[in-house]
């Protein structure tokens, strides 16, 4: 198998080598009554790497009582002794990086010096949360004539996280870092075909001396595992990152039961490229941005709207950038760009691509499947599309290599087609005419703009989508901490 080919890390393969891998719940594993597995696969290999439990509801209710009955005891501490106890967790996850990350790279097929960059950013999320959480005052006081008044900022409970398969480490470190570090305690379920680093956090969290039950992870397919976490009703808050259609169906059972719910969708990002820019510089950004992660990134630019003076020149520039990609396996360290999660999302990508010229528009460079030597991988070729914004290739989000090219002749047309579209997440503008770029960039309407730049992400930056591509945003920001605390009024008459 590939996975015997590449060196791994003993540490590693011991760690695979206990599949099935049993949910961790209350600082052990979970026992599975129905003894159903998934298989989870390296998707640069095509090879089985474990087999993880797909829990029903009875598991899952199991895990949110464990995780309501460690509240009150977490709640409790000081904040120095809650945030002590999550620096050492940051400390542990930095020195397993490289175990942390090579899991990581195997299971989401995720370039491995990427997947270092995904720990790097969950240890510096956490730490940033703890800090972040110990300046926040929890009593306020109010002036009401005659009465003595303050709000006070509690913890809300057990809090429920739904993950995808594309940034699975890094999203679990932006999801829970502020509700932990504010006292809540967390179900984490992650999606089903990458949940091997959730599992590893759970038993590096019980080495380190995180109390049971504060952090637990529950595994299992969408309907069975994440409908049952969606339907429970003893959850305080639901965090949800994934797919718009499964985003409605979790906002409908937090609907039904009363449970506040943040929801970090898809997106479908433009960047609008002006003729004033350094064409090199600019179409290796953009082809840098669509391949990072195989283009399986929610706020890529995959409108590239480009000024029709410069268009000829800055296609045959991408062009030339995307037949250089390497694209190889994720443990493989000369690999560029990896494979795509799974089977069913390559089928999804070269599908959009298939319908969109069916749709009318043009290939203007790569174009389906890639094949990676003695490897069974989801591997597809970097891919230019280029037409009108009305075909489904433009409107739909395809989370694959693929950038969709139109052209434009003026600032207020590029306003309207960058807004031409379902979605709200993520956008930038390109040009070195200061006055233009921040004018389009706050024109553009979408939770973040960036400017000569595309997925720069901050902490204390606030990041999340409007419209289709979610609400309840501000993830990485003091808003997100806030989130996670809920606002109690005292009244008394003097
Ligand atoms: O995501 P799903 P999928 C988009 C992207 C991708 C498409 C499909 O366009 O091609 O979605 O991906 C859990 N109740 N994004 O189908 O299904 C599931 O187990 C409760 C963008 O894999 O949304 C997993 O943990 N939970 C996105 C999580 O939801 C359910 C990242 C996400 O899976 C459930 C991922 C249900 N009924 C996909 N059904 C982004 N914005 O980053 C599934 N789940």
């Amino acid at each position: 198998s590939v996975a015997s080919q590449q060196s791994l890390l003993p540490e590693v393969q011991s760690f695979l080598d206990q599949s099935p891998l049993p949910s961790f719940v209350g600082g052990k594993p979970l026992p599975n009554a129905n003894g159903n597995l998934v298989a989870t696969i390296d998707p640069g290999s095509g090879d089985q790497l474990a087999e993880i439990h797909d829990l029903d509801a009875s598991e899952i209710d199991q895990a949110v009582q464990v995780a309501s009955d460690a509240f009150p005891a977490w709640a409790a501490l000081s904040q120095d002794e809650r945030g002590s106890i999550l620096l050492k967790l940051a400390d542990a996850l930095e020195q397993h990086k490289p175990i942390i990350a090579q899991i990581e790279a195997l299971d989401a097929g995720k370039i491995e010096a990427q997947a270092a960059g995904d720990v790097q950013n969950f240890v510096v999320t956490l730490r940033y949360f703890v800090g972040l959480a110990s300046k926040v005052e929890k009593r306020t006081k109010l002036d009401v004539p005659g009465h003595e008044a303050w709000t006070v900022k509690q913890p809300w409970g057990a809090c429920a996280f739904i993950f995808p398969w594309n940034f699975p480490f890094l999203l679990i470190g932006w999801g829970i870092s502020p509700a932990l570090a504010a006292g809540n305690t967390v179900v984490i379920k992650p999606a089903e075909d990458t949940s091997l680093s959730a599992l590893y956090l759970a038993q590096l969290a019980k080495e380190v001396g995180v109390p049971d039950g504060v952090i637990n992870v529950v595994t299992g397919r969408g309907a069975t595992a994440g409908a049952a976490l969606t339907n429970n009703k003893q959850i305080k808050r639901m965090s949800f990152t994934g797919s718009p259609e499964v985003g409605q169906l979790v906002g409908e059972a937090c609907g039904r039961n009363l449970v506040p719910v943040k929801l970090e969708l898809g997106g479908k990002g433009a960047a609008v490229v002006f003729d004033d820019v350094d064409v090199a510089a600019t179409a290796k950004a953009l082809v840098g941005a669509i391949t990072f992660h195989t283009g399986q990134v929610c706020c890529d630019a995959t409108r590239w709207l480009i000024h029709e003076n410069i268009y000829d020149e800055f296609v045959a520039e991408c062009q030339r950038l995307m037949e250089d990609v390497k694209i190889g396996h994720p443990l493989d360290p000369s690999s560029q760009m990896g494979p795509v999660v799974n089977p069913k999302q390559r089928e999804r990508v070269l599908g959009y691509q298939e319908k969109g010229i069916a749709g009318g528009a043009k290939c203007v460079c790569g174009g389906g499947a890639a094949t990676v030597d003695g490897m069974d991988g989801n591997y597809v070729k970097p891919t230019l599309l280029a037409g009108t914004l009305d075909n489904i290739a433009a409107r739909d989000e395809i989370f694959g290599p693929v950038a969709y090219l139109a052209t434009f002749s003026n600032e207020e047309e590029a306003i309207a087609m960058a807004n031409d579209t379902d979605y709200g997440l993520a956008n930038s503008v390109w040009t070195p005419d200061e006055a233009k770029a921040n004018r389009v960039a706050e024109a553009m309407v979408a939770g973040n703009s960036w400017i000569n730049a595309h997925n720069v992400f901050a902490h204390g930056v606030p990041y999340g989508g409007v419209n289709k591509s979610g609400m309840g945003g501000g993830v990485l920001s003091i808003e997100t901490l806030m989130d996670y605390y809920r606002s109690q009024s005292v009244v008394r008459p003097l």
